[in-house]
């Protein structure tokens, strides 16, 4: 396989809804696909990352100079860019790791799809349907909650999560159990919005019978995560904090987390977010699946890895509704409270070609020929 253009366009999709999150709230998903051009397939993946640098440290004017001016000189350097030989070539450049994903599972899907094979069979996934869950935003009012979440359960998502701040947890987390009952998958996520002397009143929330507290603390203080696990009876589950798969044994051996979410993106791609399932499930330790209110390129790979055993909680994998009037590919619809894993070569969807022009803001050649686009 030989890598002949890279291809950055920019998009922009209003979020049906915004998204309240403790650092900050979302009304568009503003970021950028690649698409790779071998000799023998494209390939196409999704930045996950926003255009301010709020949920980590990435972002996307900074991601598109890392690509351009660091990782594709090293990938195009290789005699063949496989996807067992992108990410070594990469590793010279330090972090960065949703700027690497999107590198790495554009070239995978362009090599999975030259194979004529899925991404489920490449990840090892044994389901052909995933559980899904949904991520309700801070709202203004209990009500206005209330509202939101029994709208979703009636849609059919199987699990709840809440994100919370200081002000806004242990209310709401009464007001939505009191109103579903103590049977509702209930879980939330705090994006690092406390600290360790917020032990006494994050201990509060162990009254409820929650399945994990994501992301309490500092992102990468895993010891002032385990001290506070060793204060909650709540499983501590990490996001933010685990970059590798190096990060998520030392969490795991020092028991700063119980639980993990893996986003592909987060950790630099699909081989990491599979060596992170390997390392929990060999711990006992259960994963599911984290979203970046990705379009359908992000979110099409994101089934398939929510698919393989250890994956044995609800993953933030909503449908394409949840976010968006109109996706860029053909819609992930909920049936049954599940989404079905993609089943075509490659991470199994490609844009739709019309949409997918009305929702580009601008284009970039990256690498290769300046032939028009
Ligand atoms: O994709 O449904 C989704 C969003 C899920 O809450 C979600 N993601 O910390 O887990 C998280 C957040 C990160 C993105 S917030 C802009
Ligand atoms: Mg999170």
């Amino acid at each position: 396989m030989r890598l002949e253009r890279v291809e950055l366009l920019h998009v922009a999709l209003p979020l049906v809804t915004p998204f309240r999150t403790s650092f900050g709230t979302m009304t568009s998903k503003d970021t950028f696909l690649l698409r790779v051009v071998t000799d023998e397939a494209e390939g196409w993946s999704e930045f996950a990352a926003d255009p301010e640098p709020l949920y980590c440290s990435e972002f996307v004017a900074g991601a598109e100079t890392v690509i351009r001016d660091f990782l594709l000189p090293r990938v195009a350097a290789l005699p063949e860019p496989t996807t067992a030989a992108v990410a070594p070539a990469m590793a010279a450049v330090k972090g960065h790791e949703l700027a690497k994903a999107a590198v790495e599972t554009a070239l995978l899907d362009a090599e999975l799809r030259a194979y004529g094979m899925p991404i489920a069979t490449f990840l090892g996934s044994v389901r052909d349907r995933v559980p899904a869950g949904v991520s309700v935003g801070i709202k203004n009012s209990l009500p206005e909650l209330i509202d939101d979440v029994e709208k979703y359960l009636d849609e059919g998502y199987v699990r709840i999560k809440l994100k919370i701040e200081p002000g806004w947890d242990v209310e709401p987390v009464r007001a939505v159990r009191e109103r579903f009952g103590d049977a509702l998958p209930l879980q939330v996520d705090a994006n690092t919005a406390y600290t360790l002397a917020d032990a006494p009143h994050l201990r509060k929330l162990d009254a409820f019978d929650l399945l994990l507290i994501e992301e309490p603390l500092a992102e990468n203080n895993l010891h002032a995560h385990a001290r506070l696990q060793r204060r909650l009876t709540t499983p501590v589950c990490l996001d933010e904090s685990i970059h590798t798969a190096s990060d998520a044994a030392s969490a795991i051996a020092m028991d700063a987390c119980r639980v993990i979410n893996v986003k592909p993106a987060r950790v630099g791609g699909y081989t990491e977010a599979r060596r992170i399932h390997d390392i929990a499930t060999a711990h006992g330790v259960p994963v599911w699946c984290g979203g970046m209110l990705e379009t359908g390129i992000g979110r099409a790979p994101n089934l398939a890895l929510a698919a393989l055993p250890g994956f044995t909680l609800p993953g933030d994998t909503s449908a394409s509704k949840r976010y968006f009037a109109e996706d860029i590919t053909e819609p992930f619809v909920l049936v049954d409270g599940h989404l079905p894993v993609p089943t075509t070569p490659g991470i199994g969807i490609s844009p739709l070609p019309d949409t997918l022009a009305r929702f580009t803001t601008s284009t970039r050649v990256l690498y290769g020929g300046a032939r028009k686009l």
